[in-house]
Formats: C-alpha cells, structure tokens, sequence
C-alpha cells in the first residue's frame, strides 16, 4: 500500500462480505485482480487500490482516512462507534445482532437478563442496549463461538449475529430480543479527501446505486389491445411512467416498463389474464436514474 494519492477501499479480506463486495466492484467497471496479492489489489483502469482486510479494522481504516471508502457490516460500524460517513445500504450480508437464551431457560423476558451473564462479539454494542432498557448484567467478551458458551455454563444468555436462526437451534437457543438489524454499508472517510478522489467517489457511488437498482429491478414487455390498455397500466407497478409504443396493428400497443424485482410471477399471471400478450421480462445491466 502507498501513499500515492489513490484512491483506496476497504474490503474484507475472506469472508461472508468478500464475495458479493468484489462483485460490485467488478460490476461497475473497475477492472483488477483480487486473487494475485491478497493484501492490496491495484485497479487497473482508475486511481484506485482494493485493500482487504478483517472485517473487524474496516470501520477505523475509514474513520483514520487511510482507506477513503469501505464496504462493511452496519454492527462492526456500531460496534466500533466510528465517525464516518454512511453513504449507501448495500442489500447484501443481511443479519440482525439478538440477545438468545437457552430454549426452557427461566429467562423469558428481558427484565429477567438482570444480573446475568451475556456472552457477545458485540459488546460496545451490547452494553449501549442494556444501558437504554436499565438492566445490569454481566457482558461477557467472546471473540468466536458464542453460541456454546450457555451450555459451558460460561454465560446464561448470549447476544450474536442471527441470519437464517439455523446456529442458534442447533445449540438449543432461541431469540428472546432483537438489538439491531444490519446488512452491508458503502462508508466513507470524513478526513480530508482531494477534489479529485471526492469526483472519483461521486461517479462509483452513482454507478453503485444504480448496479443495486437494475438488480432490484426488471425491464417489462408485453402487447395488448388499445382497449386493455389502461387496465393493464394501472395493474403495472412500473417504477417510471411505462413507454407505449405504436405497433403496425393500429388496434395494439406495447407496453415497456420498469417493475420491481418480486412477486413476478404473480404479475405476468395477472397481466395475461388483463389481456396482454408476447410478455418479456429481462434482466437489467445499469439503471442510472
Ligand atoms: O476474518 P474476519 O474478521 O474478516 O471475518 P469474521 O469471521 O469476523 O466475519 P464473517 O465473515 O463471519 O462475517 C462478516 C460480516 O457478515 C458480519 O460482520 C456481518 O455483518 C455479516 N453477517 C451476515 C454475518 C452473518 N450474516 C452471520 N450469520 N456474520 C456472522 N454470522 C454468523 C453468526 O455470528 C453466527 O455464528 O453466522 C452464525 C449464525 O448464522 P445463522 O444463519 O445460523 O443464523
Ligand atoms: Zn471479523
């Protein structure tokens, strides 16, 4: 790494967040080879260098001004309290940070936390919660494998990261409360940064923003008579006003319209029986608003 007025971002180094992070990387034209050195990635065709890193130090590599953006966990930013800035929700490495107790344990409200022992990764985070509720327990830091520490009797509760729940059951755990949900966070630097790398961030935050819309998105094509039109339209959750196209039957139209990437099925089922025919749904590359 050096000090040559490049820009530089910091991604987790192996892990739940390496992939998907790379991915947008790689998606909004920045061309560089993760894989040949895995402490720094020299981005081809702009003034960039990846830095990879545990997810752990991204938040203060950020807030130090040694990394300009980061791609990181919302609980590691709270967890390590940083004065950065927050700039775009990521839709990946969803999670929420939950108190659990042992399935049939006689803790069974939160009041019933007071006095005993929580195991947590999260403990800054952890301690500003109990705080905010006027409970008193025990916090107690635990780097990796939190979920044992009930049945070790090491703690009476634990509070961790939960995605599908699956870890929590296998240990005999449950969800008494949830603390805060995350999901992955594009950060940046509030220490001074060039004119040059603040118009560099500007061009990848649109160019993200718009990678996460056409993925959050799909284009719509279909043909119908003039006279389902309006039926048809105002079934269409289109994201913008959908464009009408004249086709050489003057008694059809074609309807193209940007919707939202869920409950598809349901729509085209719906659409068809409105009358519209020839549906087409594709993907979408780039949605620059
Ligand atoms: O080496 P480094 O420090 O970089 O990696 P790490 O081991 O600390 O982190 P990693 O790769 O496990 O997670 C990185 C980030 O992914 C976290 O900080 C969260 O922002 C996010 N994330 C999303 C998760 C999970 N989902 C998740 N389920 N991080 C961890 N888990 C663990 C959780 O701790 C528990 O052990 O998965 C288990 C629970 O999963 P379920 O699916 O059984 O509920
Ligand atoms: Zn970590």
């Amino acid at each position: 790494m050096l000090l040559n007025g490049k820009l530089k971002i910091a991604v987790q180094k192996s892990g739940r967040l390496f992939e998907e992070s790379i991915t947008i990387l790689k998606s909004i034209g920045l061309d560089f080879n993760e894989k040949s050195n895995k402490l720094f990635a020299l981005v081809k065709n702009y003034p960039i260098e990846i830095i990879f890193l545990r997810d752990d130090d991204i938040p203060e590599y950020v807030q130090d001004g040694i990394c300009q953006l980061g791609m990181v966990g919302y609980n590691e930013i709270l967890e390590k309290k940083v004065d950065i800035d927050l700039l775009i929700p990521l839709n990946f490495g969803q999670c929420k940070l939950s108190i659990a107790k042992p399935i049939g344990s006689e803790i069974n409200s939160i009041e019933d936390l007071e006095g005993k022992r929580i195991a947590s990764s999260y403990p800054v985070v952890l301690k500003d919660y109990l705080a905010k509720k006027g409970i008193k327990c025990k916090i107690i830091e635990i780097s990796g494998s939190v979920e044992i520490c009930p049945s070790l009797d090491v703690a009476d509760a634990i509070a961790d990261l939960v995605s599908t729940g699956s870890t929590l059951k296998a240990n005999q755990l449950e969800i008494l409360t949830d603390i805060v949900e995350s999901e992955a966070y594009l950060i940046k630097s509030k220490v001074d940064i060039s004119p040059e790398l603040v118009e560099l961030i500007e061009k990848l935050s649109s160019r993200i923003s718009a990678y996460l819309n056409a993925k959050a998105s799909k284009y719509l094509m279909l043909n119908c008579k003039r006279s389902h039109l309006n039926a048809i339209i105002s079934n269409t959750p289109s994201l913008e006003t959908p464009t009408i196209l004249s086709l050489s039957d003057p008694n059809y139209v074609s309807v193209h319209s940007v919707i939202p990437n869920n409950n598809i099925w349901n729509l085209v089922e719906n659409l068809k029986d409105l009358g519209a025919s020839g549906i087409l749904i594709t993907k979408i590359e780039n949605l620059m608003p």
